[in-house]
């Protein structure tokens, strides 16, 4: 966020000015960008390709989730730093990680959601709707559930904030309803998330694979090396840049 680190391509995201989620223009694909330090980027993607946390990313732990959850062979939908600024963060609505929207062949599985400095109601920890991924695909899963969807799915007493300590790990699956309120600390709420799913997933107009985790011609610390801080192109960009 500061530019001290910088890597060619990377992925960036500014929260909307106002703090309105509503307001972010997730198809705007050439605005993904770094542009100048900022405490208010919300998204910061493709540290799979960074040594650091492609560590924490293939940590044993994970690895034997991936295992029962999905097999041997895993790659990431995505990684990514998710930060609720301090200044005037917006409001992340319920939704789910799934959709039968996106240009997947196939559906992400599950999401690490690590803390990197303690998340509670105060600063906007994750909050989910308990036992919610049983629900299959919850209208579009992605987009915001219509208030009939809602009344359904969002009963009040299902909520449950995920108030952990820095260096704790929340695991759900793609599936379960989440979101997160403001913060309405003077501190940065900074977690690191990665999604994981079946490396056979491809992206259905590139036809592009994920970024490998486990397996086969796995990324390792020696491929990242040889990168030399340049991110490859993104699964969702062909020739023509779509
Ligand atoms: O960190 C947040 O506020 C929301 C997290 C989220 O939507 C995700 O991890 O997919």
């Amino acid at each position: 966020m500061s530019g001290k680190v910088r890597y060619d391509g990377m992925f960036f995201k500014l929260d909307d000015p106002d703090g309105n989620y509503f307001n972010i223009k997730h198809q705007d694909i050439d605005k993904e960008i770094f542009s100048g330090p900022s405490e208010r980027y919300k998204k910061i993607k493709d540290l799979e390709y960074d040594e650091l946390f492609l560590m924490v990313i293939q940590c044993q732990l994970f690895k034997k989730l991936c295992l029962l959850r999905i097999g041997h062979e895993v790659s990431s939908m995505r990684s990514m730093i998710l930060n609720k600024s301090r200044f005037n963060s917006s409001i992340l609505p319920f939704h789910q990680d799934v959709s039968n929207n996106w240009p997947m062949s196939g559906k992400p599985n599950f999401t690490i959601w690590l803390s990197l400095n303690g998340a509670n109601k105060k600063n906007g920890c994750l909050k989910v709707i308990e036992g919610s991924h049983k629900f299959d695909i919850i209208g579009d899963g992605n987009n915001l559930l219509d208030q009939k969807l809602k009344d359904k799915y969002m009963k009040k007493e299902n909520i449950k904030y995920l108030e952990i300590n820095s260096g704790d790990v929340a695991i759900f699956s793609n599936y379960t309803l989440h979101g997160s309120d403001k913060n309405f600390t003077k501190q940065n709420r900074l977690a690191f998330t990665s999604c994981y799913m079946d490396a056979s997933i491809y992206h259905l107009k590139t036809k592009k694979f994920y970024p490998k985790i486990f397996g086969k011609n796995a990324l390792d610390q020696t491929f990242l090396r040889s990168l030399n801080y340049k991110i490859p192109e993104k699964v969702y960009f062909n020739k023509k840049g779509i």
